[in-house]
């Protein structure tokens, strides 16, 4: 029997969300703390930072996301795995972890940092929806003929890829959380061609505890 596992979550954050795709995968039992944007200090109480996802597990508190899904892999629960015991197979997804840093993230972030400018830039839209459709297109080609971008079975570099992807695919429960999702729902558009990455983002999400 585990210990209980307690996350602070920030519903319409990516890093969060890979948290939460990643406890409803192994099937873990939690309960969802929902982080206060505009007040860290309890965040910052239990942790000793501002930033969010947390989570604790038992008496042990981990943060940043990426920690968050080696740490349940390692300590919690190991199946199903998000990584491998295969040398590749870790390098291939420490890669799209790369990926999803580099080219997912910018875009994201750009329309996060659009919302809560106060002066609107329609050409940072434009950059933004450019930047994260190259990066989509090249999701597409990774996924022509697959269901996963690494091996047979779902992995990390899904897990973190789909919670950057999430943000041009919303669906109405998430863009109701806040007047930021609504914002994302009208600047950021997966562009439709990529078909196989829709289907890959359906398989991946239906793990959000917060969409069930
Ligand atoms: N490296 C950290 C980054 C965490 C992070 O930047 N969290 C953001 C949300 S995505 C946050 O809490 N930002 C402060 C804010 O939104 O006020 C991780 O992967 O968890």
């Amino acid at each position: 029997m585990t210990a209980s596992i307690q996350m602070w979550d920030l519903g319409p954050s990516p890093n969060s969300k890979k948290v939460r795709l990643a406890l409803g995968y192994k099937g873990l039992a939690h309960e969802r703390k929902a982080v206060n944007p505009t007040d860290r200090a309890e965040i910052i109480a239990v942790s000793g930072q501002p930033l969010a996802p947390v989570i604790k597990h038992g008496d042990t508190v981990i943060f940043d996301s990426g920690a968050i899904l080696r740490y349940l892999e390692a300590n919690v629960k190991r199946e199903p795995r998000l990584f491998s015991a295969d040398y590749d197979t870790m390098a291939a997804i420490e890669r799209w972890e790369q990926f999803a840093k580099v080219e997912l993230t910018p875009p994201v972030g750009a329309v996060f940092g659009q919302f809560f400018s106060d002066k609107k830039d329609p050409k940072a839209a434009e950059e933004a929806n450019r930047g994260y459709n190259a990066a989509a297109r090249k999701l597409e080609a990774a996924l022509a003929g697959r269901e996963w971008l690494v091996g047979s079975t779902m992995t990390a570099a899904d897990v973190v890829c789909a919670s950057w992807v999430a943000q041009g695919v919303l669906g109405p429960k998430e863009i109701a959380w806040h007047p930021v999702q609504a914002y994302f729902a009208s600047t950021l558009k997966l562009d439709p061609e990529c078909r196989s990455v829709r289907g890959w983002y359906d398989r991946i999400n239906r793990y959000d505890a917060a969409l069930a």
